[in-house]
């Protein structure tokens, strides 16, 4: 009986809302992001990841492309920071004004700022890093290019993985400058490894 009384309801308020506030631009376009979260609210809490990941990507991909907004760094890989150093401050007159240590990713790092843009160099800290294995290999110079995301690197990872990009990061994490980062493979990125990120307290 109560049941029953719950459904006429919602199918009066339904049929309300379909009538009367459905026409108007402003209000259906909350009501389709209300139904998208609704529907993505269900798939995450009855789906395994993946599948909620494809059903998220469908309902946003009518309209949603990750918004790039600059590129945020190029990650360079060094042998040693205090070797290279020199390079960038005394003869292309760059400054350093950071130096961080990434325990996660085994990595010290080095800002310095051309513009908008930064150069972080990358120093290995352990021969289980990345970056290591990837100098050892013979890397030299541009590591990977990191594009500031303006709407969410968890949003932009979901999108990229839909479009069939293979992710490194399922979801972000913290990286250095207290950005929260997400990495997507070169294999499927044009052979640049690329960085999605944006500040963490946004
Ligand atoms: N740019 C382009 N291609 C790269 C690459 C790079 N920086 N590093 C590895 N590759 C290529 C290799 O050349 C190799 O290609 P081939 O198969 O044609 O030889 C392929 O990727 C290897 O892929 P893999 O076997 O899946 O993985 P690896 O163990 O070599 O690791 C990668 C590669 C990209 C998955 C790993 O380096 C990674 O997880 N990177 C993300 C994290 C990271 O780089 N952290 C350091 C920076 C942290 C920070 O900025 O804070």
């Amino acid at each position: 009986m109560v049941f029953g009384d719950v459904f006429c309801l919602f199918l009066r308020e339904g049929a309300f809302f379909l009538v009367f506030v459905f026409p108007f631009p402003i209000k259906s376009r909350i009501f389709v992001k209300f139904l998208r979260h609704a529907v993505s609210g269900v798939s995450y809490s009855f789906c395994d990841e993946k599948l909620h990941n494809n059903i998220y990507y469908l309902i946003k991909s009518r309209k949603f492309i990750m918004k790039i907004s600059r590129i945020d760094h190029l990650g360079i890989g060094v042998e040693s920071i205090d070797a290279v150093l020199p390079y960038f401050e005394n003869v292309l007159g760059l400054k350093c004004y950071a130096v961080e240590e990434v325990a996660d990713q085994k990595v010290k790092t080095a800002f310095l700022k051309v513009g908008e843009v930064k150069l972080e160099l990358l120093e290995p800290t352990s021969p289980e890093s990345a970056v290591a294995k990837w100098l050892e290999k013979g890397g030299k110079g541009v590591h990977h290019v990191a594009f500031a995301v303006e709407d969410g690197v968890a949003e932009a990872l979901v999108e990229a993985e839909g479009k069939g990009v293979r992710l490194i990061d399922k979801t972000p994490r913290p990286g250095a400058e207290q950005m929260m980062i997400g990495f997507l493979h070169p294999k499927t990125t044009a052979g640049i490894l690329t960085e999605l990120c944006e500040p963490q307290n946004k």
